[in-house]
């Protein structure tokens, strides 16, 4: 590296092209760097200090809660409940919106978050995340934040990242301006700019879904599924969306979790809109790739309920384009 960069001098650069900017957003984008940190030194030392495994609880998906979940998610809210810069916040595994204290200020920007994506993978080391995103609030400014604040398109955010907990520790972020990409350098707890203006590269290599559930897919689907293969494109499936998004932003490829069959009770996929697929979708997109729920741009959804889930394909442009073909039924 020729120039050594930090992510808050990097974050310090993109605010000062912004001359009405107030460095809020610089600091809130700080604080999720340091609760990266922390998240990273507790991943790191799950087994060691026994947090790996499930607190017996389950969240409003339904799902158990892992016990790193609950310290992810108490790190992000700790770090940012009484900056006086947020005005509300949502957490995937949070029923609720999550109100700034009453004596804290309330400030002018909302941030949701899947503190820990890919929590069925904590326990087996494999690589997980916290994705996140941020947007203005649109009720009126020093009154406590709503539900209505959270309800945004992703037309609407002004920053989205992930941190990456694996191999190494990265954090990928855009606030518009491109996407870029740090790696922890643990020796000095700095994330130093490693992967500047990634964008998603022409010619895909993967593609990611989890083919164990093909039998309950649309017959498109499992078309569109044949053409990668016939594409020889490569089966790579981590199981953490985060981590399976980050090979494919790097290296050339699709993510998909479509709607399926198997329970009436999803009939819009698994994932997260507000948590999940608007962030990585802003990134994306910011990438020159694309993202969609196999109909419609992703970012173009107006929310409705805060866990509401969507189908999601997201990566290469080409072919996000090529399944919305075939679910259109017009394949090529
Ligand atoms: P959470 O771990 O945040 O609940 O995320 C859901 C998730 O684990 C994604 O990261 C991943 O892509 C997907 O579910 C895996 O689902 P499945 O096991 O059905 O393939």
């Amino acid at each position: 590296m020729d120039k050594v960069i930090t992510i808050e001098r990097h974050i310090l650069r993109q605010q000062q092209m912004h001359p009405e900017a107030t460095g809020t957003l610089t600091s809130i984008l700080y604080d999720i760097a340091l609760a990266g940190k922390m998240i990273a030194r507790e991943t790191t030392r799950a087994a060691l200090e026994e947090i790996l495994g499930l607190t017996g609880r389950f969240n409003v998906q339904g799902e158990e809660v892992a016990k790193l979940d609950d310290y992810a998610n108490a790190a992000i809210v700790r770090l940012n409940q009484f900056t006086g810069r947020l005005a509300v916040m949502g957490s995937e595994e949070i029923d609720d919106i999550i109100p700034i204290p009453d004596e804290y200020p309330a400030g002018r920007y909302v941030l949701l978050f899947d503190p820990l994506d890919g929590s069925s993978n904590i326990d087996y080391s494999v690589s997980i995340g916290t994705i996140f995103s941020i947007l203005r609030r649109k009720s009126p400014d020093g009154t406590r934040g709503t539900v209505e604040d959270c309800l945004q398109s992703g037309r609407n955010i002004v920053a989205a990242g992930y941190v990456l907990y694996g191999p190494s520790t990265m954090m990928v972020y855009s606030s518009g301006n491109g996407v870029q990409g740090f790696t922890l350098d643990q020796t000095v707890g700095e994330f130093l700019l490693t992967h500047p203006d990634i964008t998603i590269p022409a010619k895909p290599k993967f593609y990611s879904v989890n083919q164990g559930y093909e039998r309950h897919w649309s017959r498109e689907i499992q078309e569109f599924t044949n053409c990668l293969q016939a594409r020889n494109m490569s089966l790579r499936y981590i199981g953490s969306l985060v981590a399976d998004f980050h090979r494919n932003l790097l290296g050339g490829g699709i993510f998909y979790y479509p709607a399926d069959t198997r329970d009436s009770k999803l009939p819009h996929g698994k994932l997260r809109l507000l948590y999940e697929a608007e962030p990585l979708s802003f990134l994306a997109e910011h990438a020159g790739g694309k993202a969609s729920d196999g109909k419609r741009p992703i970012l173009t959804i107006e929310p409705e309920k805060l866990h509401q889930r969507t189908p999601l394909f997201i990566g290469n442009k080409e072919l996000v384009e090529l399944a919305e073909a075939y679910i259109r039924g017009d394949k090529p």
